[in-house]
Formats: C-alpha cells, sequence, structure tokens
C-alpha cells in the first residue's frame, strides 16, 4: 500500500540568524531548522558576541565596534559621537516569545542620581531600562512577550544642553534566549532537545519532521544543512525510495517570513537527496521550506 507523507522542512533564516528554537511548529506541515547568519552588519554581532543576531545602527551617528571598553575582554560597542538633541541607536530583531540578556555601561552628563543624558533599552519602541551618569558595566535581562518580530533597541540619548563623563555608552555580551517554539514545544512535551528516539535520531528530530519516535524504522532525517559557496544547501537520507528504488521527489519553497506567502523556487543544482538552489538573487526571502514525498 501506498502512503504519501508530506514533509516540509524550513531550513534557513535567512539575514536575521532567528534560531531553530524560535520557529512555531505547524500540526500538517512540520518545521525544522537551523539558522545560517552571514556578516553582514560589518562586524557589530561579533563585537557583542551575538553571532546569531544581526545588528543595524543608526540614529544621527552609529554605534562602533572598539576594544577599550569591553565586558570580559574582547570587544564592545560603543554609542556615536552627537551632539545635543541627539540620539546613536543599535538595534536588532528576534521572533516571538524570549529573554534578552545584555551587559551595558554608560558614562553620561547627571545631576545628583538623575540621568540627564542616557542609555536606554527599548522593546518595539516602549522603553525597558535607562542607566545613565557614571554606571559602571552592569548586567540587565528583559522579559520579551508575544508571538511575532520584535525590535530590541539600545540608544544613547542626549537632551538639548551639556554633557558629562565620557559622554556615551557602552554595550556587550547580547544573549536572546527564545522562550516560544520549539523550545517550548518540546518543553511540554517533558522532551529536551538531545532526547533520542527509536530511530536512534533526536526526538525533535522526528516529531518536526513528522515522525513517529516510537518507530526505529522512521528514519527519514536532516543530514546537513550549511551554506556552500554563500548559497544554502540542504541534504536528507534516504534519498531514493527504499523499495521503487525512484528518487524521492522534493520541491523548494521560498517566503519572506514563516507565515508565507510561499512561493516555488527553481531547483538549482544538487544530486537526488540534495538541494541547492541558486538564492543570491532573492534576497527579500529569508524562510526556505523543502517539501518531500515520501512513498
Ligand atoms: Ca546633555
Amino acid at each position: 500500500m501506498k502512503r504519501l507523507l508530506v514533509i516540509g522542512i524550513v531550513f534557513a533564516a535567512w539575514a536575521a540568524g532567528v534560531p531553530a528554537e524560535a520557529m512555531p511548529l505547524g500540526m500538517r506541515v512540520a518545521m525544522w531548522g537551523v539558522a545560517v547568519s552571514r556578516d553582514r552588519d560589518g562586524g557589530l554581532s561579533g563585537a557583542l558576541d551575538a553571532p546569531g543576531l544581526e545588528f543595524t545602527t543608526g540614529g544621527d551617528a552609529g554605534w562602533t565596534a572598539q576594544g577599550e571598553a569591553a565586558h570580559g575582554g574582547g570587544s564592545a560597542l560603543k554609542s556615536g559621537a552627537i551632539g545635543d538633541g541627539q540620539v546613536s541607536w543599535v538595534e536588532t530583531s528576534v521572533d516571538g516569545a524570549g529573554e534578552v540578556s545584555f551587559w551595558w555601561k554608560a558614562s553620561s552628563e547627571h545631576y545628583r542620581q538623575y540621568a540627564i543624558d542616557y542609555a536606554m533599552f527599548s522593546v518595539d519602541g516602549q522603553e525597558r531600562l535607562r542607566i545613565g551618569g557614571e554606571q559602571d558595566w552592569t548586567n540587565a535581562t528583559v522579559q520579551v512577550e508575544g508571538a511575532g518580530r520584535h525590535v530590541l533597541r539600545w540608544s544613547y540619548v542626549k537632551d538639548d544642553e551639556m554633557s558629562g563623563g565620557s559622554d556615551c555608552a557602552w554595550l556587550d555580551e547580547v544573549t536572546w534566549t527564545p522562550t516560544s517554539g520549539l523550545a517550548a514545544w518540546l518543553a511540554e512535551r517533558n522532551l529536551t532537545a538531545d532526547a533520542r528516539a527509536a530511530n536512534g535520531r533526536t526526538a525533535a528530530e522526528c516529531y518536526a519532521l513528522g515522525l513517529d519516535p516510537a518507530l526505529a524504522t522512521n528514519d527519514f532525517r536532516i543530514v546537513s544543512i550549511e551554506l556552500v559557496d554563500g548559497e544554502p544547501k540542504v541534504e536528507w537520507e534516504p534519498k531514493v525510495n527504499r523499495w521503487t528504488g525512484a528518487k524521492i521527489q522534493a520541491v523548494l519553497k521560498g517566503a519572506p517570513t514563516l507565515d508565507g506567502p510561499w512561493e516555488d523556487v527553481p531547483e538549482g543544482s544538487g544530486s537526488p537527496g540534495q538541494l541547492a538552489p541558486p538564492l543570491t538573487a532573492r534576497p527579500t526571502m529569508r524562510f526556505f521550506k523543502v517539501v518531500v514525498e515520501l512513498p
């Protein structure tokens, strides 16, 4: 008896470096993903020890990487040189709920305990924390609630007169821990990310692929997901139908967001069991899904 199993695998979060744990799982189209990030932000993420996040900077002057003041060695970001009434910001975006942690420091104009110029952290434009005056490195942890995309922004803000101290802020060691998506889904089922199923694969992988982890014969799996010459390449096993020997058919779809719209992407190069599509010309596509039909 022939049984059609349609499997969707989201395998690349393109520009934003969204971690796999942040991706939601659907009932009909299961998803499995890893983050692929490019150093598109000019070293901002490197200075912040946050390779999975992509940062942009702006305002009247941008934040830059420097090594004179950092938390725990290496480099950190310093706000740009700005004048009265100006602002310098750096931001990143994340998907879903989670916890952001970072270290920051400020040296700014203040009156007694009141910061006149200050560093501010905001989520989706809403201020959450502020430091100023002579504030040495301090750790902060902020809960981010709600589904969808969130913008995390650090700003150095000056009022309309006078300066004090070094007149800037520093930021280092930004981490993002998602509390929704796959991580939360696994926790609800008392699974850990590395728990093994009967077929030897991780239970998380089996659930994400829509397989029954109790069946040792369910062994469809992703072999690798990687960047080759700047293009994503996904490889899976088995490559052919174990009974007929026919190549397992796969269709690649791409979308700008996890919610779609999903469009077919030309297959490009790739041997059976592989897809290595030319995606450089499709900068708006950030998520990719392989739909596989298994006998
Ligand atoms: Ca001022």
